[in-house]
């Protein structure tokens, strides 16, 4: 059983997701997502009782390299699903996980340069390599807050979709679109649980039914050891930035329940949270990972 005092290589990710897919045969499924840029296979697990129900919450992580706490928790996740104090949240909704995203340039910030943020292409004509993945979703492309500059840390790309990494995750989300009521997006730092839009600070017509859920979701996470989150729109409460896969997953897959949450930060310029703090983290988010999968499966 794997332990939270370390971040885990992109390849021991994998050979995890392939483990627990072999030890429960009965309940998981390995996606094969697809190659990054550089060829790595990006793999996915999904977790479904066949109970019927059609709902799944989708949880991809670590689009942002340097944010190690992301996959973290998608991989905890996992583990809480399958073996641990979660296993009765597969009796009523299925789930996808999909913990590196972008592995490419995951495995860039342990080789290389730990702040990282990108993905690792070579864009036509450019000499900085690299794609803000989560500027490069075709819904209001490039509308605000994305660079067209290949050397700025959100350059959109060249247009939308360059990133073989985005279209995995678009077409993961599209294969399973009509049954997937809720998409979390990982991300670090800031504590902030975000839902559209995105692109502006305009708000969707249910931005009520996504506030209170946001604050449920909040009020499970606070009351393990009080870390409390601030429940907004991005464009609203964080700043306006377009092309990024939460609005994308709404606006046009059509997935109701779409939020970013920004997880605690730590360390160096925030992204290098302590691998002693990964437990305490990963523990208090669960529960509210745990809240999204009780409402949308009707508990
Ligand atoms: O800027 C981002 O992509 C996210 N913050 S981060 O510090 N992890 O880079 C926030 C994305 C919020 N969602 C949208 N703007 N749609
Ligand atoms: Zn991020």
């Amino acid at each position: 059983r794997i332990s939270f005092d370390r971040y885990y290589r992109h390849a021991e990710i994998n050979q995890y997701l392939e483990e627990v897919a072999a030890a429960h045969p009965d309940i998981a499924t390995l996606i094969d997502a697809g190659q990054s840029y550089e060829g790595r296979d990006m793999k996915a697990i999904k977790l479904s009782s066949g109970s019927g129900k059609r709902m799944k919450p989708n949880c991809p992580a670590g689009i942002h390299a340097r944010e190690w706490i992301s996959p973290a928790v998608a991989v905890y996740l996992l583990q809480q699903l399958t073996e641990g104090s979660a296993t009765d949240l597969v009796n009523d909704v299925d789930w996808i996980i999909l913990p590196v995203l972008n592995p490419d340039g995951y495995e860039f910030t342990f080789e290389d340069d730990r702040f990282w943020r990108k993905t690792r292409s070579i864009t036509p004509g450019e000499s900085c390599m690299g794609v803000d993945a989560n500027r490069n979703f075709d819904f209001h492309w490039m509308e605000s807050g994305a660079s067209s500059w290949a050397c700025d840390e959100t350059f959109a790309g060249n247009k939308a979709f360059s990133e073989p990494e985005a279209r995995n995750l678009k077409k993961i989300i599209l294969d399973h679109a009509s049954q997937i009521d809720a998409y979390i997006t990982l991300h670090s730092y800031g504590q902030y649980i975000l839902y559209p839009w995105g692109y502006s600070s305009d708000l969707p017509d249910d931005w009520r039914d996504l506030d209170k859920l946001g604050n449920e979701i909040n009020d499970a996470i606070a009351a393990v050891r009080g870390t409390t989150y601030d429940v907004g729109s991005s464009g609203a409460d964080l700043y306006p930035a377009a092309g990024a896969s939460d609005d994308w997953s709404k606006g046009v897959a059509g997935i109701k329940y779409s939020y970013t949450i920004e997880l605690p930060g730590g360390g160096m310029g925030g992204f290098d949270l302590p691998p002693e703090e990964i437990q305490g983290v990963v523990e208090e988010t669960l529960e509210g990972l745990k809240v999204v999968g009780k409402r949308i499966g009707g508990n």
